[in-house]
């Protein structure tokens, strides 16, 4: 009986807490722009501009996952959050502040980006974002794998429109 139930109940709970979330390279056609959308602070007198292409230069990454909110899920590709900050030299920050086009702003500690693949999304289902969807940048965090990753105080994370990037150290 203590079997059964043991079976039962982990049968039931794997589904919700053992998802797994693959992110795999991934080559897309580059787009034609060299409009600048993100500056990242990269010293105390220093920046690094990108514009959408050099942002998919860094690693095209694919990640599938659902989000927080509704007929928003999907294929959602872009580069890591620890390359993208390893390219510009400020992986090693405690935190970083992510500044939104709307004058939002968050933290961001760095256990995220070191235990987490957490993806700067410059496309869904392969197409560059609008504005009105939550582009052209916005954090993706790997939601299904469950636990932590799937807890509703991890949505202030979730950057979308993102502008600019400092570390803090
Ligand atoms: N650019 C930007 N990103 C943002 C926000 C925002 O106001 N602007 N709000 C954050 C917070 S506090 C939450 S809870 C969710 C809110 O998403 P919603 O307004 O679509 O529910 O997005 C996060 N990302
Ligand atoms: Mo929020």
């Amino acid at each position: 009986m203590r079997i059964l139930f043991t079976l039962v109940f982990f049968l039931i709970a794997m589904p919700l807490e053992a998802k797994e979330v693959k992110v795999k390279a991934i080559n897309l056609e580059p787009v034609a722009s060299e409009k600048v959308v993100l500056t990242i602070k990269t010293q105390e007198n220093s920046i690094a501009t990108y514009s959408h292409p050099q942002i998919e230069a860094i690693g095209l990454k694919q990640m599938v996952t659902t989000t927080f909110w509704p007929e928003d899920y999907g294929e959602f590709d872009g580069v890591l959050l620890r390359d993208l900050l390893g390219h510009a030299g400020i992986e090693k920050s405690s935190q970083i502040k992510v500044t939104a086009l709307d004058g939002y702003t968050a933290l961001i500690p760095r256990e995220d980006w070191q235990k987490w693949d957490v993806l700067v999304a410059t496309r869904h289902e392969k197409k560059m974002i609008p504005i009105r969807r939550k582009g052209p940048l916005r954090m993706i965090y790997p939601k299904d794998i469950g636990g932590k990753m799937a807890a509703s105080d991890m949505r202030i994370r979730w950057i979308w429109a993102i502008k600019t990037i400092e570390p803090v150290f």
